[in-house]
């Protein structure tokens, strides 16, 4: 299942593997199957557990593309329908860069995924994430537009197909309108926006920003209210 991220008002719904067990990922699948929901990304920046395969296999009957979102080259899983190639363009950590990706090559050349470049980009959400201690990077401050846009600028000159900016999971602030809307005018690539996104509000800001596709995690699974709003979440009426 190859996924067009070029779309507008798209919602990601991303699952940890590490929360949860086959079974509730099988109900999960069920409430997302037909749902608003236009992709399922599985990962995280630290998987303490090995239950991404089977995270994966419950899946399946979304009937929604499944998208690795790996913290590291030890999450590749053929069982996905494709992988955020990411490098950490915000950071100068060339394990992050290039490092890891030369040791996956192979290993990603043989799963048959499909493999989409991705600049990933961290902004500053408020309080530090598990993403920013493991990377060991800084992210940009949420005050800079100009220095996160620039740098989604080069990632897009460099090759990249899409572009992803986090405030990492769990942020306590969403990714300013600011920095979304100037990065969205210097790049043509899709842009991907997630973490700290906590209510439908913060959603419509970031489509209406420019964001064509909005990352819902945590929030989502610590209350079931949310979720139910995500699934059912009706776009049309946000179109710009
Ligand atoms: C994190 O962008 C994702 O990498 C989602 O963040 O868990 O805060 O929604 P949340």
């Amino acid at each position: 299942m190859k996924l067009d991220f070029n779309i507008k008002n798209g919602l990601a719904l991303l699952v940890d593997p590490d929360d949860g067990n086959p079974t509730e990922w099988t109900m999960l699948a069920e409430k997302i199957k037909g749902s608003a929901v236009d992709v399922v990304l599985v990962g995280g920046s630290f998987l303490y557990h090995q239950n991404l395969h089977a995270c994966l296999v419950a899946l399946r009957s979304s009937q929604k593309p499944l998208i690795l979102f790996p913290g590291s080259n030890a999450q590749i899983d053929p069982a996905a329908d494709g992988i955020l190639l990411l490098s950490l363009i915000s950071g100068r950590n060339p394990e992050l860069l290039i490092g890891q990706h030369v040791q996956a090559a192979i290993t990603l050349k043989m799963s048959g995924l499909e493999i989409y470049p991705t600049g990933y980009v961290l902004i500053d959400g408020g309080k530090p994430t598990t993403v920013s201690y493991i990377s060991n990077t800084q992210p940009i401050p949420n005050d800079k537009p100009g220095l996160a846009a620039s740098t989604a600028l080069a990632g897009e000159q460099l090759g990249m197909k899409l572009m992803y900016l986090d405030a990492g999971s769990g942020a306590k602030e969403a990714i300013s309108q600011e920095v979304i809307h100037l990065t969205r005018s210097f790049i043509q690539i899709p842009l991907i926006v997630g973490g700290g996104i906590r209510d439908k509000a913060a959603i419509q800001s970031a489509w209406s920003a420019g964001a064509n596709i909005v990352v819902i995690g945590n929030h989502a699974f610590e209350n079931a209210a949310f979720m139910q709003e995500i699934l059912a979440i009706n776009k049309q009426p946000l179109f710009n």
